[in-house]
């Protein structure tokens, strides 16, 4: 069967940067999925003797959707080196000419949608990419990532190092909602197998305080951890899910989960809060689209808000944060319709955009979003 585009490339590619101790960066995305993919590239270059130098997550919020140019710019002291990608970067092309022209080899390892053409990355891993012969192209980032990794081990690699990796897997696979069937199937099957039988201070910690390996084991069994795990840590540069399942004793995970448990309560409590204001504002009409500015805390909330939404309304919902300038959004459908697609008909109004045809992200000028909003309505009438 054939194998998916450049993953043994990517993983060629590592080998030689370990070889040569040149230096390697690893940039992804903050949620499960960009946590899950970043800690199986780490672990797999460390367990070929190499180390990672420098690491960094992106900041929605902050920095818009994918890799902006000033996070690349504080990568700048580590170039010449090999950057890795994951869970982000396919729309950019720009950022990534830079990189290059900085003295960065690039690897991109992403599944989300293309529009446009591809970046000018050395080595791009991602099934949807045109000449990709893979027949099953919904992987998460991390499903990508463990096929890289798997390559890097090479023959070598026990059972018990292929556990570490597909552990890591099922979380960002589960929580990035692919579709469990073909080799997400698998990655469930073998991951549960191998959460249950970890012996990772976090997960250990994790079970302790929520036994998820009930029987059946069930991926739904997986809501705590993940909700843990894949919390999105305002302020904080590097996630706390990263520190739990990097953490060498349950008492050093420990400390993080119980923040992350108080930050949680919270984060539900206003999800809830602003859903119901939305739902009195928008009434018993019947809107062909929901588009709204939304006041909330932070960014990553209105993801979750937007879910609700599409849940009451069945109806794409779009919406965003306003900050000085731009605002930031953030984009649910149902399966009907395809926000990418129509985000790309709008793209002259957009700074940035990019995610799957049911879950996206994006960012206009302020100026623009009347514009913005237009357009979306005009395809939905
Ligand atoms: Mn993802």
């Amino acid at each position: 069967m054939d194998e998916i585009l450049n993953v043994s490339k990517a993983a060629r590619r590592i080998r030689k940067a370990v070889k040569h101790q040149e230096r390697i960066v690893l940039f992804s995305d903050s949620d499960m999925d960009g946590i899950s993919s970043i800690l199986i590239l780490e672990e797999a270059i460390e367990h070929i003797g190499g180390k990672v130098d420098h690491m960094a997550f992106s900041n929605r919020e902050r920095d818009g959707y994918g890799m902006a140019l000033s996070v690349l710019e504080s990568f700048r002291e580590y170039a010449p080196a090999l950057l890795v990608l994951t869970d982000l970067g396919i729309g950019n092309r720009e950022e990534i000419r830079q990189a290059r022209e900085m003295g960065f080899d690039v690897i991109v390892i992403d599944h989300h949608e293309i529009s446009g053409d591809l970046p000018p990355a050395n080595i791009i891993v991602n099934p949807k990419q045109p000449k990709d012969p893979y027949v099953f192209k919904t992987l998460a980032a991390c499903g990508l990532a463990m096929k890289v990794a798997e390559r890097v081990l090479g023959s070598k690699a026990t059972k018990s190092d292929k556990d570490c990796i597909v552990e890591l897997a099922v979380l960002g696979t589960v929580a990035d909602l692919m579709p469990l069937e073909q080799d997400n199937r698998e990655i469930v099957e073998r991951g549960l197998l191998a959460l249950c039988s970890s012996s990772r201070a976090g997960i250990l910690e994790l079970r302790s305080r929520h036994n998820f390996c009930l029987d059946p084991m069930s991926t739904e069994n997986l809501d705590y951890p993940i909700s843990i795990l894949g919390a999105r840590d305002r302020g904080e540069d590097i996630p706390g899910g990263y520190y739990i399942l990097r953490a060498t004793t349950q008492q050093e995970a420990k400390n993080t989960i119980l923040r992350l448990e108080r930050a949680r309560k919270t984060k539900d409590r206003e999800v809830q809060k602003v859903a119901t204001l939305l739902k009195e504002r928008i009434g018993t009409s019947s809107p062909a689209l929901i588009f709204e500015e939304v006041k909330v805390s932070d960014f990553v909330l209105l993801g979750s808000i937007a879910n609700i939404l599409v849940r009451e309304y069945d109806v794409p919902v779009f919406l965003h944060k306003r900050k000085a300038g731009a605002s930031v959004g953030s984009t649910r459908a149902p399966k009907s319709f395809h926000v990418v697609k129509a985000m790309a008909k709008c793209k002259d109004l957009l700074s940035a955009f990019g995610g799957h045809p049911g879950a996206a992200g994006f960012r206009v000028e302020n100026k623009n979003i009347e514009k913005f909003r237009e357009c979306l309505y005009s395809q939905c009438i």
